[in-house]
């Protein structure tokens, strides 16, 4: 397992990489170009600028997370095959500079999506929290002004360019069907993978968040037989996984250690990166993201990191999301200290299965 702490970049994160440098056994640091609009090649120099300034902590920049997937190429239409050949550049671009894995997702119009960015939890700490009964009654224009009113940072998957075109962005896919987006996630990897095997680099899809689908848009990465279907689109090492145990976790249904167990077993090899982070679900379908702590949360985080280590997992991870804790003021769900708490629990987890395996 190799340990890496995704930041947002020089004048983007209240995190600085020298105190990145002060948590145990973090090699690398997950970067991406965040104010590029998605679709656009990344330049060679503007890459090479983040390198620099990363390599000087003597940190990799081996994971990127995200290149963002242009709309037309998940809605489909014919502008799609300009973007693609754009992603195509952006991946040789990386791939000269020794990028080995590109973190994406395919959900339409949005990322990651809350009801509340500052919930707050028992202890006095505050998370990201998902009010299902909320979003299901929500306009989506309502929860845009949410977020642009909680947070003077910008959101990942929330550019202010295309928060503009929001209303178009969902005319458009009033007619996408489920099927008709498999078949542009199909249309995309069979396009790029050959690509990325030639520059050395590993696709990585990132789960949706939450799980299902909202506002009416589709969602297909959702659970086991998705994952493995996404997999099975294009048989190559460079069409795989990033695992995100909260994520996927987020559905009661989805058993994280059991998807990992078998997806290891049927794609050996495949999960390329994983986000490690605990939920609590409530049985309404609410949900916040909570301490990595096993006990804290619904998802069993030993076992997670136990199946991971069963099958002498050497991909890159990071804990994903954290609360906010000792009243740091940071981007939501990224901020130092709760993430840097997590790496220790998973540090510690996995050490605990490394010391029993070599006496065995
Ligand atoms: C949530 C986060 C995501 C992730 C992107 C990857 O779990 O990890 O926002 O960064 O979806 O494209
Ligand atoms: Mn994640």
């Amino acid at each position: 397992m190799r340990m890496v702490f995704r930041w947002y970049g020089e004048g983007n994160d209240t995190v600085t990489l020298e105190q990145i440098k002060q948590i145990p056994g973090v090699e690398g640091i997950v970067w991406a170009l965040h104010d590029k609009p998605a679709g656009e090649v990344w330049a060679l120099e503007e890459i090479q600028k983040v390198k620099e300034q990363i390599g000087k902590h003597q940190f990799h920049i081996e994971v990127v997370e995200s290149v963002n997937i242009h709309e037309s190429i998940k809605l489909g239409s014919p502008e799609r095959d300009t973007y693609i050949e754009n992603y195509k550049k952006t991946i040789e671009n990386l791939g000269a500079v020794g990028v080995k894995v590109i973190c994406y997702n395919f959900m339409p119009v949005f990322d990651w999506t809350r009801t509340d960015l500052f919930k707050e939890l028992e202890d006095g700490s505050t998370a990201l929290f998902y009010e299902k009964a909320k979003v299901e009654g929500m306009d989506p224009m309502e929860l845009v002004e949410k977020i642009s009113q909680h947070s003077s940072l910008s959101l990942p998957g929330w550019e202010p360019e295309r928060l503009k075109h929001l209303k178009s962005l969902f005319e458009a896919y009033r007619d996408v069907t489920e099927e008709q987006l498999w078949q542009n996630l199909g249309y995309f990897l069979q396009e790029v993978v050959p690509v990325a095997e030639k520059n050395g680099i590993v696709m990585a899809i990132h789960p949706d968040d939450p799980p299902w689908s909202i506002f009416g848009l589709p969602r297909i990465i959702t659970n086991k037989e998705n994952v493995k279907r996404v997999l099975k689109l294009v048989d190559s090492p460079s069409n795989g996984l990033t695992l995100c145990s909260g994520s996927l976790g987020a559905n009661p249904a989805n058993h994280i250690p059991e998807i990992i167990r078998e997806i290891n077993r049927e794609f050996p090899g495949r999960i390329h990166f994983t986000h490690i982070r605990n939920v609590r679900i409530y049985d309404n379908g609410d949900f916040i993201e909570t301490s990595h702590r096993t006990q804290d949360g619904s998802i069993d985080m030993c076992d997670v990191v136990k199946a991971l280590h069963e099958d002498g997992f050497t991909g890159y991870t990071r804990p994903d999301h954290g609360r906010h804790i000792w009243n740091e003021t940071c981007r939501p769900g990224y901020g130092l200290y709760d993430r840097a708490l997590g790496i220790m629990y998973l540090w510690g987890v996995w050490d605990s299965l490394e010391r029993e395996r070599r006496k065995a």
